[in-house]
């Protein structure tokens, strides 16, 4: 007898908020005997839970995406014991420790186990009228500076995510002085900044954006707005022409992306994702936004709609009838970025293991390649000169330790372009990210999410002269205990080169009341050169410098 005809009696679900927002009401299971009963408080809390530390991976719906489905056929069928441990102990191929890593308690974790068991909240839409309800314009453009106010070094600043306390820290590059920590929505997921520089765009998992004036003497939000209950991406016009006039963002949930005016975040269009996957073409009911990269060659925003599997070009010359170019590429989208001459995108299709290349010139799907791994996450993905294959790009696995590295020059290397070329092996799974930089000889690929701590404490560096072997050898560097962290087990997290390109900063990534840090690697020497701890870097994971980050140097 399988362990669903255990849970007989239906179990009543009362209508609970989302800690952060998202208001909803829980469908009723249907049979009802063993399922545990919450109360209002617990479900309130586990929705909580489920949307803070779950939702990003397995879908509000629990449909499942870069984390598997977690719908009651399985979970019932799993039972709540399995489920306690998976959630405790994690697994190699991404899921997080988060019994044994202290970032959950064991009542916790009881408590999403049996949580899982019943059916998902349908949390509320959120249209242009909510929308609008939230938008607000702190400073008007006319009341703005005309010239920049401050002396920082602005393009060498780096937008520092302080996940757990909702903020971000800006950081001078050359000082590694905190000049400021701006409140923002919570665990801001990314930074991008405005064509000219000027203007620093952040996006909370609770899909608020703040649009941070770096020319103010003390630079502050002028323009904030909710766009959706839960997000991850956030995007400026950089096409030459359009630079600064428009923002978007992209929505988790409800899944759908928003237009908004560069200045002032006014909302101007909202477009539902929702439709057919790309392949079966059945109707999905959340495909969600994940990553936005804006052309540099057309007037276009490149939108990954992850569970239908097709790759928009959103076409921004005429919002108000908008063009949208629908590009079948493969599931389920996540992170990506552009090749060297930022003319090509390249993202995870982190389901079926491959990567997809998108022409953003001539707006065309080029190529679907196996990286031999599993789950690719690229990031924004690291640019080298391969010493045998010329200009090449590279993506890390969650699942699998393997990096996999794809041809990208089809002018000066035609046979290698578009193609897996090489596939070695770097410390272990968990990986997130990789990094280099033009000016750097060297190739940075972290493991954050590997359940062993010596391996989420360290990053492996790779010599890029090293990877005409087949084997490329690495050295690990011991990013935790050159940031003297006994507690807890910090994750060193997304390497981010200053706008010089000869440092590198990783995150040491710790619970919230433990200590964390930023430590800066010589890039030359493979040497420490400094650690940024304040008692005011709590959790820090996601960091963009200025420079690199508006140029899409990467
Ligand atoms: Fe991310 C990028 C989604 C978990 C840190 N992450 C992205 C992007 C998406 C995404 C769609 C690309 C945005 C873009 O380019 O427009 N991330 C998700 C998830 O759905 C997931 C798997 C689960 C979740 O609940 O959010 C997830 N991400 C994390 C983390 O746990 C990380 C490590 C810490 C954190 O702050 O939440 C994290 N994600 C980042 C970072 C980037 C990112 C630092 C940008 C990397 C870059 O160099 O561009």
């Amino acid at each position: 007898m399988s362990k669903i005809h255990k849970f007989r009696k239906a179990a009543l679900r009362t209508s609970a908020a989302f800690a952060i927002g998202l208001a909803g009401t829980h469908a009723m299971a249907q049979d009802a005997a063993a399922l545990p009963e919450l109360s209002a408080a617990q479900l309130e809390q586990a929705d909580g839970i489920y949307f803070e530390r779950c939702a990003g991976c397995h879908g509000v719906l629990r449909k499942g995406a870069t984390g598997k489905p977690l719908t009651t056929d399985i979970t019932r069928e799993n039972g709540a014991e399995y489920l306690r441990d998976f959630i405790t102990y994690g697994s190699p191929a991404g899921m997080p420790n988060w019994g044994t890593s202290n970032e959950l308690t064991e009542e916790e974790i009881a408590l999403m186990a049996d949580y899982l068991l019943l059916e998902p909240a349908a949390p509320p839409e959120f249209g242009m009228p909510q929308i609008l309800d939230s938008w607000k314009v702190h400073i008007a453009p006319a009341d703005r500076p005309t010239k920049k106010m401050n002396d920082w070094d602005i393009d060498n600043l780096f937008s520092v995510t302080l996940r757990d306390t909702g903020e971000v820290a800006l950081i001078d590059g050359a000082s590694y002085e905190i000049k400021k920590v701006l409140k923002t929505g919570y665990a801001v997921h990314i930074s991008r900044i405005s064509a000219s520089g000027r203007y620093l765009f952040v996006i909370g998992r609770d899909a608020k954006v703040n649009m941070i004036d770096l020319w103010m003497e003390s630079p502050e939000t002028v323009a904030e707005v909710k766009i959706g209950s839960e997000a991850r991406s956030v995007e400026t016009s950089k096409m030459h022409g359009y630079e600064d006039k428009y923002a978007i963002a992209g929505a988790y949930w409800p899944p759908q992306y928003v237009i908004m005016d560069g200045d002032t975040l006014e909302p101007k269009k909202v477009v539902s994702t929702r439709g057919m996957t790309y392949d079966t073409q059945e109707y999905h009911p959340e495909p969600r936004v994940a990553a936005i990269l804006a052309s540099h060659f057309r007037p276009e925003f490149i939108v990954n709609v992850k569970e239908t599997g097709n790759i928009l070009l959103v076409d921004y010359s005429d919002i108000e009838s908008l063009k949208t170019t629908v590009i079948p590429a493969e599931r389920f989208l996540h992170d990506g970025g552009l090749d060297s001459t930022q003319r090509y995108f390249l993202t995870a299709a982190n389901a079926r293991d491959k990567v997809v290349v998108i022409d953003t010139k001539e707006g065309k799907k080029v190529a679907v390649i196996e990286t031999e791994g599993s789950t690719p996450h690229p990031g924004r993905g690291a640019n080298l000169n391969h010493p045998t294959y010329g200009p090449v790009w590279v993506t890390s696995h969650l699942g699998d330790d393997t990096v996999a590295v794809i041809g990208t020059d089809p002018v000066g290397h035609p046979d290698n372009a578009w193609k897996l070329v090489q596939s070695f092996d770097s410390m272990g799974g968990g990986s997130l990210f990789v990094k280099s930089h033009p000016n750097s000889v060297n190739l940075y690929v972290d493991a954050p999410l590997n359940p062993d701590a010596e391996i989420s404490g360290a990053v492996a560096v790779f010599k890029v002269a090293d990877l005409a072997m087949e084997e490329p050898e690495y050295v690990e560097l011991p990013i935790v205990k050159w940031a003297d962290i006994a507690e807890g087990q910090p994750r060193v997290v997304q390497g981010e080169f200053n706008k010089a390109g000869d440092e590198v900063w990783f995150s040491v990534w710790n619970a919230k009341n433990l200590v964390s840090a930023i430590v800066v690697v010589d890039d030359k020497t493979l040497k420490l050169k400094h650690v940024i701890k304040d008692p005011r870097l709590i959790t820090p994971t996601g960091k963009f410098n200025v420079y690199n980050t508006r140029a899409d140097v990467y």
